[in-house]
């Protein structure tokens, strides 16, 4: 992809950052030895890119959902660590302040996060309730005009490097109990778990966070209290685009490490396997269309959910499939841990799983056919 759908210049920067900052550390990021989120995300910000949907006003790029798409398909084909650090800043991390933040909020974060001066993360999921989001136990107690806050956040990308989280804690019974804060990571009773030890994104930190008696004033409520669920479902629905573009490069970055064995070994007169090669483009091709058209309805306005959920759940499961295939194709030099195939069939899989398992997804699918 390499169009400048929205006219801002965008595309050519997107491809300097690829090619000068993701591409050269790459390998060091597969292994879980690379700059860290936050280093990542400045680095964007150098680029002017750490802030794609933020209005110009607030030091943003002022973009479209289209060129986010664009930035995270373009870096996971380089390295898919780095499209989820930079996803996960962009879209959940940033965009439920744009929709939801009051304008006091707006002025004291948008820029930083723009800038990419701060990393932002997302905490929704706990450990006792993932897929089940209502289940959520960590507490806000109103105590005159600040929030005490204490709970644990489970899997948390960025976790242990971001400077602003968005958490999401229970005021009241039920989904309409539930309500949203902007953090600081600076402020006393935050703490973070060291990052785990995954099966693939190794250069992006996922981990616990911990929030022991944090007072959070009652400016850092993010929407009234009550709409933390909708604050939530609504930034994850924008969130599965950004994890289907995540998901396109990656399989588009399996297909090119099939394609170059199968060049080579085609010079040296062996078979090669077209029917497999078809297959991986019929399904890359098909992911990054319907990517491309929840992003344009992202960007049209109104609720996406049904159209991001399909496009989450057929991108995801092409990328393991076409990663799965690549891996096949390269073999046996694809059984060594650092082979293209190998990084990207391990990283491939973190796709299916967060910001909603593909059950979930199954279940918003079929929910919209019954009830609609
Ligand atoms: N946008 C706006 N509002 C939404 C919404 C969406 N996408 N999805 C649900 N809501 C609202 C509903 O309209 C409902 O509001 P009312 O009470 O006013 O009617 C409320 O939220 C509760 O919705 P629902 O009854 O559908 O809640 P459920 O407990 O059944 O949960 C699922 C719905 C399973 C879809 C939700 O829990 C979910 O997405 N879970 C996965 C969480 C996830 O993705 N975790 C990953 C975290 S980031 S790695």
């Amino acid at each position: 992809m390499s169009t400048d759908i929205s006219g801002t210049g965008l595309a050519g920067r997107i491809a300097g950052f690829v090619d000068d900052v993701i591409t050269p550390i790459a390998p060091a990021m597969a292994r879980g030895e690379g700059p860290s989120p936050r280093r990542i995300v400045e680095a964007a910000g150098e680029a002017g890119l750490a802030g794609i949907l933020t209005p110009a006003s607030f030091g943003g790029a002022g973009g479209t959902h289209r060129d986010f798409i664009q930035f995270i398909e373009s870096v996971a084909r380089a390295d898919a660590s780095c499209a989820v650090i930079l996803d996960v800043h962009l879209s959940v991390g940033t965009e439920p302040l744009l929709i939801f933040g009051n304008d006091d909020q707006k002025s004291r974060y948008l820029r930083k996060l723009a800038g990419g001066e701060w990393l932002a993360a997302f905490a929704l999921t706990e450990a006792g309730g993932g897929s089940d989001a209502v289940a959520m136990r960590t507490r806000a107690v109103c105590d005159g005009d600040t929030y005490v806050l204490d709970g644990a956040k489970a899997f948390i990308t960025g976790a242990g490097d971001a400077d602003l989280y968005i958490v999401m804690a229970r005021t009241g019974d039920g989904a309409r109990g539930i309500s949203a804060f902007l953090v600081e990571a600076a402020w006393p009773g935050v703490s973070a778990g060291a990052p785990l030890a995954k099966m693939g994104l190794h250069g992006s930190w996922t981990g616990e966070l911990v929030l022991d008696g944090v007072r959070v004033p009652a400016a850092n409520r993010l929407g009234d209290e009550g709409v933390g669920f909708t604050v939530a479902m609504s930034a994850l629905d924008s969130g599965r685009v950004g994890i289907s573009a995540q998901a396109v490069g990656i399989a588009q970055a399996a297909l090119d490490a099939a394609l170059e064995t199968s060049r080579r070994r085609a010079g040296a007169g062996s078979a090669v396997d077209v029917t497999a090669i078809a297959d991986m483009e019929v399904l890359t091709a098909a992911a990054r269309q319907l990517t491309r058209y929840a992003a344009a309805l992202v960007d049209a306005g109104g609720r996406v959910t049904l159209d991001a959920a399909i496009a989450k759940l057929y991108a995801t499961d092409a990328c393991v499939a076409v990663a799965q295939s690549a891996v096949d194709l390269c073999a046996p030099e694809s059984g060594s841990d650092s082979h293209p195939a190998a990084v990207r069939f391990r990283d491939a899989k973190a796709c299916q799983i967060y910001e909603g398992t593909n059950q979930i997804q199954r279940v918003v699918i079929a929910r919209h056919l019954l009830t609609d």
